[in-house]
Formats: C-alpha cells, structure tokens, sequence
C-alpha cells in the first residue's frame, strides 16, 4: 500500500530523528533528505487514509493560489482557518491586542480594510505561481518594471510545444522577496517531465511538517499533476516528493502514536470533470474523491 511509505517515514523520524530547537521554539525530530514516490495511474491518489485529511480544504488551497491571490480573506470566508494563524500572530505582535481567533476571522470577513491591513500573507504562492513580478532590461543599463510573470499558464504552454523539455519548472523561492513573506515557500519547486504519454512531476519541499504539513502537500501536489496532465492531454504519471528539513513536532506525541497503531486501507481515486479547459477555471465541484473511508481526525496543534 502506498502509504507504508508515509508511515515508515513518520516512524524513522520519530525513533531516528536527530533532536533539535527549531524557528518556533516546539523542538521537532527532523531527518534530511527523504523521499516518497507515488504512481498516479488509474486515479490513485496520495491521500492519506490512517486519519482523515480535508481534501476539499487543500483543494481550496490550492484554487486560491492559482487565483494569485495572498490575502487569506477568500480562504476564511470559505472557512479554511489553515493560514489564519499566521496574521493572527502578527496582528497581535504588532499592535498588542489579545484579540481571540474566532473575533479575528470575524473582522477579517465583515471588515475589508481590516483584512487589506491584517490579512495578507505577503508574495506567497498565489503571487510567485500566477505574477512573479518582473523587471524588463531597457537597454540602456536600467530596467522597468514588467508584466507579471505567470508561471503556470507559461508551465502548460510550455507542456504542449515542447513536451520533452527539461525546463519544465514552477518555482516559489524569490530570493528578492522572502523577507515581505509571512513564511518563505515549504513546497518549493516543482519540475515535470513527460515520458511514455505520461506527465511526471518532482516536488521539492525545503521543510516538512509531516505530521500536520504532509498529508496536504501530497494530496496539493498529485492535484495539481492531474490538473496540468488534463490540460496538456497526458496521462498522469509517477509523482515523486523530496523533503530537506522533515521532520516531527515533539508537542505531535499523540498524534504519531496514535496513527503509527494504525493500518492503511482502501485505494483513493479522484476524477476530474474533463470538460474544463482552462487550468484556471477548476472549482471544488469539478474534483470527486471516490474509495475515501478514512479512520478518525487526529488533532494536533500547528507550531506558529
Ligand atoms: N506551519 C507548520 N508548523 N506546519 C504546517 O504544516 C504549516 N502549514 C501551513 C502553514 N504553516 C505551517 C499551511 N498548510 C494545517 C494543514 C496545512 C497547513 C496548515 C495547517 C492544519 O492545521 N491541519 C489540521 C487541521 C485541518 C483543518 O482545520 O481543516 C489537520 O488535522 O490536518
Ligand atoms: P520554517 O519556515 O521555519 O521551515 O517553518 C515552516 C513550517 O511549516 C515547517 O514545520 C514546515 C511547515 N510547512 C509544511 O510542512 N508544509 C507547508 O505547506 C507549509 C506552508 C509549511
């Protein structure tokens, strides 16, 4: 079963791992340099079965981003509360309020200017994937600034004039802009491949939260393959994950415990309605999850 592979790696860290103090104070149990491989044919999908994973919740992530936006309004009037935790503490570093979360998202949702001020995550995903701001040489030893550049459109372009290419990359680590970001790109590299009538893809994520960050990065991952192999009319293929910093929180003890008693079961497939032809133009209704039985929701909290 596939996912042996994800509970093997939680088990190595978790009795392997190398004991250090991380950014958030938690303390985590990290490898470095691990991989995971997955075979996307037929539907078969990463999703994680020994807990239950919102994949409708990722999947709402993963539409944001491709609408370039980085304001985590859309997201909270969805709610998805998976990124409010990050202007929550900015918001309370900044200007002393003991604000709860539940008033915070209020305001975010009822109080656009509030949300324009407190809201935005800075040039994450959503700006670097759809308008990695560029500068355009003038000739003359001085530059302006240019268009946007939109890297997924360029990506499925690209896919389709020149399929054996090996430049085939989405990238979200703008040196230039890391200090405006709330947290520089986890997931940052993307690269795919076509070989034998089949769209691979390699992601490369610098720092793994695998117990809470993991499971998302997979099913996000996989989905955005079996976007981008409908839009250039390839099979999916292998989808390979490689991970730097991948680690555990050592505040995720019950969490790991619990989910390592368990065994995976069922194979989960996911179709898309093959009617949309715009890799923009995907909704939540257009993705339905078939063979998904999963075991109980295992809380853990988020190291901020
Ligand atoms: N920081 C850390 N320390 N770990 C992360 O995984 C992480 N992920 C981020 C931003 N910063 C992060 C964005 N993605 C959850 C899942 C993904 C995610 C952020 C949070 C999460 O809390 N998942 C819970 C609850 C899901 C829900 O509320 O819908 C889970 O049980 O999967
Ligand atoms: P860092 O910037 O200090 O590496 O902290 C980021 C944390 O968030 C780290 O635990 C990895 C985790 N993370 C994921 O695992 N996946 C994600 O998609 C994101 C955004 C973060």
């Amino acid at each position: 079963h596939f996912e042996w592979q994800y509970l093997d790696l939680m088990h190595r860290i978790w009795t392997a791992g190398d004991e250090r103090h991380d950014r958030t104070g938690v303390g985590t149990r990290s490898l470095f340099g691990e991989t995971l491989r997955f075979d996307l044919a037929d539907g078969a999908m990463p999703l994680i079965t020994t807990k239950r994973v919102f994949w409708k919740t990722a999947t709402r992530e993963l539409l944001w981003f491709l609408t370039g936006e980085t304001n985590i309004r859309p997201l909270v009037q969805q709610g998805v509360a998976i990124w409010t935790d990050w202007p929550l503490a900015r918001y309370r570093r900044e200007t002393a309020h003991d604000i709860t979360k539940d008033d915070f998202v209020s305001r975010i949702i009822d109080d656009v200017e509030f949300a324009r001020r407190w809201g935005d995550l800075g040039p994450v995903y959503g700006r670097q994937w759809v308008n990695w701001p560029s500068f355009v040489a003038t000739g003359d030893g001085l530059y302006r600034k240019g268009e946007g550049i939109n890297q997924i459109a360029k990506l499925v372009e690209g896919l389709r004039k020149d399929p054996y290419g090996r430049r085939h990359i989405l990238e979200g680590w703008n040196v230039a802009e890391l200090d405006a970001m709330a947290l520089p790109p986890c997931h940052k590299t993307y690269q795919f491949h076509v070989a034998a009538g089949r769209l691979n893809s390699l992601l490369s994520q610098r720092s793994c939260d695998v117990a809470l960050g993991l499971p998302f990065n997979l099913w996000s991952a996989a989905l955005l393959q079996r976007m981008i192999a409908a839009q250039v009319g390839l099979k999916p293929g292998i989808f390979m994950w490689v991970g730097g910093d991948t680690h555990l929180y050592l505040n995720h003890d019950r969490l790991v415990e619990e989910q390592l008693r368990r065994q995976p079961d069922g194979h989960p497939r996911l179709t898309i309605n093959s009617e949309v032809d715009d890799i923009f133009a995907y909704s939540l209704q257009d993705f339905t999850v078939h063979d998904y039985a999963p075991q109980p929701q295992i809380t853990a909290p988020v190291a901020v």
